[in-house]
């Protein structure tokens, strides 16, 4: 049953991406670049290719103006998971970011130490693979920093983000990274949004943020990051709860 319902949503998002779904969102699909690159059957460009192309490139920056009044929220929005529901309750005072794996120094941050890291604001576009954007500023750390306090070993390949938030199968929302993207000035651990206090349903206490990928690869509620050098031993192998679902591990737009 549950397998029929993951797929089933599967088949959903495919066929909103073909446009033969009415879409209820902001922009129309057919003005987006990305659309026919998502699905791993659709896709004309190698991974590697496609990376090639975006490594050094910047996603576009918007005006105070352009801020959507409402940045809508998406997939799990009021975790339910006890460990979460406890630091919910103490508005996250007791929050601690682990950064673990293949790394010389294993982290463990409070939202204190990570607001007192050098911090980046950006007002950028999400786009979901459903088929509609937002447009939110956000602030928070470059990933970069808090891998390089880190220091990924010689044998870590992959950023993978843990998160609480199970999902309609029981298992977590998890996502990760390659190093390219990991390691990009506009990849950040935000805790703001719009200049507020990252609210529950867009992900508190902190999120991911990567503008130059689908909406599903920045991952809400984290919990640890892991270095690893591969991921085909966690949970489905394919690198993300969607991916494992059948979308692409690179999900560049
Ligand atoms: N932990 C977690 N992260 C997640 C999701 C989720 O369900 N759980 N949904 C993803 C999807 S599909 C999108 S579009 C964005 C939505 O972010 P928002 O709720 O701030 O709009 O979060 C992504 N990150
Ligand atoms: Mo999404």
């Amino acid at each position: 049953m549950k397998l029929i319902n993951r797929r089933r949503r599967f088949l959903r998002d495919a066929l909103a991406l073909t446009g033969a779904v009415g879409l209820g969102g902001c922009d129309k699909l057919s003005e987006t670049d990305w659309a026919p690159k998502v699905l791993g059957s659709a896709t004309g460009l190698s991974h590697a290719a496609q990376r090639a192309l975006a490594r050094d490139a910047m996603a576009r920056e918007y005006n105070e103006a352009d801020i959507s009044p409402v940045f809508r929220p998406n997939g799990s929005t009021d975790p339910q998971a006890p460990e979460y529901r406890a630091l919910a309750a103490n508005n996250f005072r007791d929050y601690r970011l682990g950064v673990g794996g293949r790394v010389a120094h294993p982290l463990s941050l409070s939202l204190d130490d990570l607001r007192a890291l050098p911090s980046r604001t950006q007002i950028t576009r999400h786009d979901c693979v459903e088929g509609w954007s937002v447009i939110g500023k956000w602030t928070g750390v470059q990933l970069s920093h808090v891998l390089k306090m880190a220091q990924p070993t010689k044998a870590a390949r992959y950023v993978v983000f843990r998160c609480y938030d199970a999902m309609d199968d029981d298992s977590e929302y998890y996502e990760s990274l390659g190093f390219d993207d990991a390691y990009h000035p506009q990849t950040l651990l935000a805790w703001e949004l719009n200049g507020k206090a990252l609210p529950i349903p867009n992900g508190a206490p902190l999120r991911l943020r990567v503008p130059r990928q689908l909406g599903y690869k920045m991952a809400k509620y984290l919990r640890h990051i892991e270095l690893v050098d591969s991921f085909r031993s966690i949970e489905g192998g394919r690198g993300g709860y969607w991916e494992d679902q059948g979308y692409q591990w690179y999900a560049g737009i």
